[in-house]
């Protein structure tokens, strides 16, 4: 008793409820510290293999480690150009619909009589956006970039240490503490040892705390530094401490994003603050940063912040721009996003606040908030021996064919934590990458892309119990509405409302201005985003929610319904219609149809489970009847055209036809065991490799398949070539949404709970012979809790969040529980 009331008196004190498991990422070389931004004339080769991120959702940022220089690159997610206010005249950015809805009719034409070629060339000249606005020769870029918030370095005065040493110097075998002993031939470098201007170094990122660490010996001292982000703060912490007094030597400088109009200035001795405000679009923006030193003295200094001789030294950072999200945005007022409060006054006040808690009393907050969300989830999926091992060392020996569940494990909970660290209330959903760029413009204008990618960063939220983590998407599918409506006029004469391409954070559902139709002609994208909103319901059974979001959905099904072609031979079809990114433009692709029938099919529960729209809900039913049905061509395949010209030896990254196996519901094993022969030749044709989220998603389409072997070559083609050392996914480069596919697959592997009953472990491969998984969630409400042993099922615990019957299946046996609201349910097998 004493021993524990002790413990929870160090828990208190010093917030060591952040102990380490080995849930962690870790480096034991430093970068290098010469490295620097890009647009500031450097190189940064080790930026997205090398760096650890750190972010509450809005602020974000990546620590490099180095050992003279720190550098941290950083974001705020609403840090974009674009928007109404890049010219004077906003109607600008929200005129760029073509009316291509009167065209509609003579491309239908063509196909009946044949003339695809026809139908093309009228698709491509009508269905993209009138061309971007070009002002004294410059053409104005409406649509924008996240772009970066420029850098902090921190210059510590030590000297720099050795770099990797060359293959040749390394020692035969190294040892991690008697664990494991990594060849020559894992090691192209070697861990600093004695006599080396640097020992003991480690950087690392604990996915339990949400804390990234650095920490080394120089000359006798040991150094240390700690990162987090706080969510409940809305600050990022910094700590610096030596073992030996007065040793901490630091300048912090701030490197600012070049396309911004701004100045860095001292705010006394103790803080820097930078204001200015993107040239591209006026977008305002603020940061702050503030030094908490012990000891030492702060030696003043415009524009940076240097302290001398100090024993620790805290630095605390702080964000904001002037966006606000706006859900009904006024067309005349160029400005209409930019209502938010005064970054200066948000900052400062932000600042002072957290200056007042201090480093232990941010932290113990910052743990509160992220591990009550992150612990949810735990998954055992066996020992590993290489789990001492620094990462890259593990992803090598992994890619060798050495198993290591662990590994498997850790990449599953990194997607969760990357969801936390990108997703939280408040702001606009994780991007392509997630929230973490370290340029001024990164590869697809680091944007929402709606044709899987966005869909993809979601995957795993409800399922492994993060549903606080959706409301961003559910904010971003709101922020399209009134856009959505006029794009699904003008392009369709639609009711309804929809998103094309690729969107931002200033409510962009146009097109593009291409001609280049297959990946442009996107209608489809706005139903498939709004099946994540049925899916939060079918996953809480929060029918407050359901109402709030229920305009979305059944405004997405009525513009399916108008959308469509009544074709003469009575289905209705999408004519014109493509495949994403892939094949001609046709007269019904199959992936539109199969979006469409889950989203009516959703809406139709919808309006009955909220008792509403009768009327309404006939027409969805009238046309899900008659929507055209899915097809085997001569393979055997799921065809992907209205033709039969899908080609075998086509291994084209993306699988949209598929969308029925998933995300969607309407293709299953049990429930059309046909179609889900016919999907399994597709997943064979197009073959196990791709870009990293490809590969994501065919790992959850062959879980869903229940083929947990087949899953799990598709995991580790995905941790052995879609990976990169951080953990990170490379598409390339790296784009996050495949860490997020990987994570909800694994979650799939283990539960399913699209055909109206829990399916337990549907896909256990024969390399988790034992392991256990809690807090996964299932649709009905229920948090699940299995164990298995020896490849068999042994125990569920079934937590009913909504009351009503739990179904549970197994190897072909029923189980029926009548469940209480609220109640836990153990089941022994
Ligand atoms: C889609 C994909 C690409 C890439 C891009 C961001 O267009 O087809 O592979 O992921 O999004």
């Amino acid at each position: 008793m004493k021993r524990l009331t002790l413990l929870t008196a160090c828990i208190l004190a010093f917030g060591c409820a952040e102990a380490d498991s080995d849930e962690r990422i870790w480096f034991d070389m430093p970068t290098w510290s010469g490295a620097a931004a890009i647009w500031a004339g450097g190189t940064d080769n080790e930026w997205e293999s090398k760096s650890l991120p750190i972010g509450n959702g809005s602020l974000g940022a990546n620590v490099m480690g180095s050992i003279s220089r720190e550098r941290l690159t950083l974001n705020e997610k609403s840090l974009w150009t674009g928007g109404p206010s890049v010219t004077d005249d906003p109607s600008y950015y929200w005129d760029c619909n073509k009316p291509a809805a009167s065209v509609l009719p003579d491309i239908r034409q063509a196909f009946l009589e044949g003339d695809d070629e026809l139908a093309g060339e009228l698709t491509r000249k009508n269905f993209g956006a009138v061309p971007e606005q070009i002002e004294g020769g410059r053409k104005i870029d409406r649509f924008g970039y996240m772009t970066t918030l420029g850098e902090l370095l921190i210059d510590t005065g030590l000297r720099e240490g050795s770099r990797p040493l060359d293959f040749d110097k390394a020692p035969d075998k190294v040892n991690y503490g008697g664990v494991a002993t990594i060849k020559k031939e894992f090691r192209p470098d070697v861990k600093s040892g004695p006599g080396e201007t640097v020992e003991a170094y480690e950087r690392s990122l604990s996915l339990d705390s949400a804390l990234v660490r650095v920490a080394f010996r120089q000359d006798g001292v040991s150094y240390k530094r700690e990162y987090f982000v706080s969510y409940p703060d809305q600050v990022m912490a910094i700590r610096f401490t030596a073992d030996r007094k007065k040793s901490l030597n630091l300048c912090l400088k701030y490197q600012e994003n070049p396309i911004a109009a701004g100045e860095t200035v001292s705010d006394g001795n103790d803080c820097i603050l930078y204001f200015g405000s993107l040239k591209n679009n006026g977008e305002k923006f603020a940061l702050r940063v503030k030094a908490l030193p012990r000891g030492g003295k702060l030696v003043p200094e415009n524009g940076s912040i240097t302290v001398s001789g100090a024993s620790e030294v805290v630095f605390l950072v702080a964000s904001a721009t002037n966006y606000k999200m706006n859900f009904d945005p006024d067309l005349t007022d160029a400005g209409t996003y930019y209502k938010g409060e005064d970054p200066c006054v948000l900052t400062s006040g932000r600042i002072e606040a957290a200056s007042k808690l201090g480093w232990k009393r941010l932290l113990r907050r910052h743990l509160a908030d992220y591990q009550e969300l992150y612990k949810r989830v735990d998954l055992q999926l066996g020992h590993s021996a290489a789990s001492s091992l620094p990462t890259p060392y593990r992803l090598d020996k992994y890619r060798e064919g050495h198993p290591d569940p662990g590994l498997e494990a850790l990449y599953f909970q990194y997607g969760r934590y990357l969801l936390i660290a990108s997703s939280r209330k408040g702001d606009m959903p994780a991007n392509l990458q997630g929230i973490w760029c370290n340029k001024i413009k990164g590869p697809w204008n680091t944007d929402y892309h709606n044709n899987i990618n966005i869909q993809m960063n979601y995957w795993p939220a409800n399922l492994t119990n993060l549903d606080e983590c959706m409301s961003p998407l559910v904010d971003y599918i709101r922020s399209l509405q009134k856009s959505g409506g006029r794009v699904a006029r003008a392009y369709y004469d639609a009711r309804g409302w929809t998103a094309e391409i690729s969107s931002n954070i200033y409510g962009f559902a146009s097109p593009g201005d291409s001609e280049s139709m297959t990946w442009n002609l996107a209608p489809a994208n706005g139903p498939w985003l709004a099946t994540h909103l049925w899916e939060r319901y079918a996953f809480t059974r929060d029918r407050e929610y359901l109402a709030d979001v229920y305009d979305m959905i059944a405004g997405s099904a009525d513009f399916c319904c108008d959308f469509l072609w009544k074709h003469p031979d009575g289905y209705y079809t999408a004519a014109p219609s493509t495949s994403p990114e892939h094949g001609p433009i046709d007269a019904g692709a199959t992936f539109v149809h199969a979006v469409v029938r889950e989203v009516l099919s959703e809406a139709v529960e919808a309006a009955s489970e909220l008792g509403r729209d009768e009327e309404r809900a006939e027409q969805w039913k009238n046309v899900l009847g008659q929507l055209a049905p899915y097809e085997t061509g001569r393979y055997g395949q799921l065809k992907e055209w209205s033709k039969d010209i899908d080609n075998p030896e086509d291994t084209h990254r993306h699988v949209n036809h598929l969308f029925g196996l998933h995300p969607g519901s309407s293709i299953s094993v049990s429930g059309t065991p046909e179609l889900a022969g016919a999907s399994k030749v597709v997943l064979e044709h197009r073959g196990d490799a791709g870009t990293g989220w490809s590969m994501g998603w065919k790992l959850n389409m062959w879980a869903r398949l229940h083929d947990g072997n087949h899953a799990y070559t598709l995991l580790h083609n995905l941790l052995g070539s879609g990976t990169l050392d951080n953990l990170w996914d490379n598409h390339p480069p790296f784009q996050i949404d495949g860490n997020f596919g990987g994570t909800a697959g694994i979650a799939e592997m283990l539960i399913q709970s699209h055909g109206g009953s829990i399916e337990l472990l549907p896909a256990l491969p024969d390399s988790w012979a034992s392991g256990n998984v809690k807090g996964l969630c299932a649709r009905g409400g229920f948090v699940v809790d299995i164990a298995w042993k020896d490849g068999r099922l042994s125990e569920v615990d079934v937590l009913s969040a909504a009351g009503g019957s739990c179904v549970l299946e197994y190897a072909g046996e029923r189980k029926e529980v009548d469940t209480v609201k609220g109640r836990k349910y153990n089941l022994k097998y």
